[in-house]
């Protein structure tokens, strides 16, 4: 039984120490100077994505200067990054930088992964337990834990059985030296999508390798990341510019710098129209994917025609045609799915020790001890192996801790049927108010929960993080010590975030961000997972529970 105490060791505690749980220390720090805040990290180190994800190849695809903290304009006026997309070492160095200035190390508890979260209803307390069994008493808990964090291996018979050396892309070890350990080495990756593009192609750039072998599954829509260094006079032009590109972001559908252009795609004459799609291709970022035609996702022959479009570069990059049609997707116009840019992916497999192997042809059938068996009959064999092959996302993270709410609920399902029925989101179902908190989840605010927009991901953290921020302000102002949403406010949130999917060609893919992962039990089916107005949208939203007094929650 939990031991009660009648008053909280903390007045906040954060789990994880991402760019989520250092933007929450850092205001907190600025807002609330005389409460109690301590972050709890697994890692040893700051970094949360960034620290992790090191697999070769990792960086940025959109522009470092839309996708990093607002903040401290400080910070932001020393920071200078060498390239317009940066790699992981670089980004990791900015984090601890930013870490560093800002002393946020001193509250972070390092190796420390939070195993229990249980609501005291009595005290009006969470009750935390780390892996290690110590315990923590808390009036408010921010989960900062990640959207893409939990990392997840396929459900392939005999992937235990391999004697080689295998990894994740986001567990990748720290001392990887791609010279020295690819040497000679024959590898393979299972996985084509933002991960596996990057990695392929980093890998299959080192000249050492012996064979670089790729098991795709569902072929990927990708197009030139086209990145380039920045000189200092363009890094100082930059900071003169911060806060109309973090404005431009705001307005932006995804949070990114590039909006639609106003005109659909057919009211433009085609010589027009290809000229934007050819100037937009030839130019750096995620232009040629968010900067077209307004109806590119919406009306599924505009989609098609790009897609046709896009499809033609494809086959202009590959020498083998055959191979070249296994490259381009057919179950999903291109910009349905996130579409990861590129920087020389489809050339990589003009290579001769460059192979595919197209999994809708012959699927995998066995993991064996010296690599990968096909449906053909084939062994391909293998030194090491590679899972690119994604996250238990949105949920997975939040679903490592086991939560006991209010009323003794559990928030997932946990194998226990009679528990199982009055789990808080049972099969997998969140409901959630502003994506921030849920109904018998008090005093817990999400940053990056279940239907916040998941584009660019620092700017959605800053907004979430501003509007718990505001509200934790009113509760203190007010001497409130208790919180929740009314299920009828989160009702309301669900069906406004399912409105905002009508229509989008987006809400008809299956992947992690339609909710779907075949790798995970309870995830085979299509959900609407995140919020897809803009980031605008979203903030007015949270602005109209602000001005309504926060009428939308039980304040106690
Ligand atoms: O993961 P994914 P990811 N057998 O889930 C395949 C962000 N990100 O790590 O599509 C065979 O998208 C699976 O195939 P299929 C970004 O938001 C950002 O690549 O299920 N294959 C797919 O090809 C991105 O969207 C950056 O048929 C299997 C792949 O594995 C998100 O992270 C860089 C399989 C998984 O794709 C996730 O991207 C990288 C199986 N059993 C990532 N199971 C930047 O900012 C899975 N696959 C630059």
């Amino acid at each position: 039984m939990a031991p009660v105490v009648d008053s909280p060791q903390f007045d906040i505690l954060v789990i994880g120490a991402g760019l989520s749980g250092i933007s929450c220390l850092y205001h907190t720090r600025r807002l609330f100077p005389s409460w109690r805040v301590k972050v709890f990290e697994a890692a040893d180190e700051v970094g949360g994505t960034w620290y992790f994800n090191r697999y070769p190849g990792a960086r940025f695809d959109s522009e470092a200067v839309s996708y990093h903290l607002s903040w401290d304009k400080e910070f932001l006026a020393e920071w200078n990054w060498s390239e317009e997309f940066a790699a992981q070492p670089e980004i990791l160095r900015y984090i601890q930088a930013f870490c560093d200035k800002n002393d946020t190390r001193r509250d972070v508890q390092f190796n420390t992964r939070i195993a229990h979260a249980s609501w005291n209803e009595e005290n009006r307390l969470w009750l935390l337990t780390d892996d290690k069994g110590a315990k923590y008493f808390t009036r408010f808990l921010i989960t900062g834990v990640g959207i893409l964090s939990a990392p997840q291996l396929p459900n392939i018979p005999g992937i235990s059985s391999f004697k080689g050396q295998a990894y994740h892309t986001s567990r990748w070890p720290r001392d990887f030296d791609m010279a020295r350990d690819l040497k000679d080495k024959r590898i393979g990756v299972i996985g084509t999508a933002a991960t596996g593009i990057q990695t392929i192609t980093a890998i299959s750039k080192e000249p050492g390798i012996k064979s670089l072998s790729v098991f795709q599954r569902t072929a990927s829509w990708s197009a030139p990341l086209r990145n380039t260094p920045i000189s200092p006079e363009r890094m100082a032009q930059y900071k003169t510019q911060y806060d109309s590109i973090f404005e431009q972001c705001a307005n932006a559908p995804q949070g990114f710098l590039y909006g639609p252009d106003p005109r659909n795609t057919f009211d433009v004459p085609e010589e027009e129209r290809v000229a934007l799609w050819e100037k937009l291709y030839s130019e750096r970022g995620f232009g040629k994917w968010m900067g077209l035609f307004k109806d590119t996702y919406t009306d599924p022959v505009a989609n098609k025609a790009y897609s046709d479009w896009i499809a033609d570069k494809i086959r202009s990059r590959v020498h083998d045609k055959v191979l070249a049609e296994k490259l381009i997707p057919t179950d999903h116009g291109f910009g349905t799915k996130r579409v990861p840019l590129e920087s020389g992916y489809f050339e990589a497999f003009n290579q001769p020790n460059v192979h595919l192997v197209n999994l809708r042809e012959t699927p995998i059938t066995t993991v064996t001890p010296s690599g990968i068996l096909t449906a053909d009959g084939k062994e391909h064999e293998l030194d090491i192996l590679v899972f690119a092959t994604g996250f238990d996302a949105i949920t997975g993270a939040l679903a490592g801790i086991h939560w006991t709410g209010k009323d003794g609920r559990p928030l997932f399902e946990t194998g226990n049927s009679e528990k199982d029925k009055r789990a808080i989101w049972a099969d997998n179902e969140t409901v959630t108010f502003l994506g921030l908190m849920a109904p018998s989840l008090p005093n817990t605010f999400m940053i990056l929960g279940p239907h916040q927009p998941f584009g660019n991901i620092p700017r959605s953290i800053e907004n979430s993080v501003n509007v718990v921020m505001r509200l934790l302000q009113f509760l203190k102002i007010n001497g409130y010590t208790y919180v929740e949403p009314k299920q009828e406010a989160a009702d309301a949130w669900y069906e406004h975030v399912v409105e905002c999917s009508k229509g989008l060609l987006s809400s008809e893919i299956s992947g992690w961000a339609t909710g779907v992962n075949t790798n995970v039990e309870g995830k085979s089916r299509r959900r609407v997972a995140k919020y897809s107005a803009t980031y605008r949208q979203f903030l007015d939203k949270c602005e109209e529970a602000e001005k309504a007094g926060w009428t939308s929650l039980y304040l106690k």
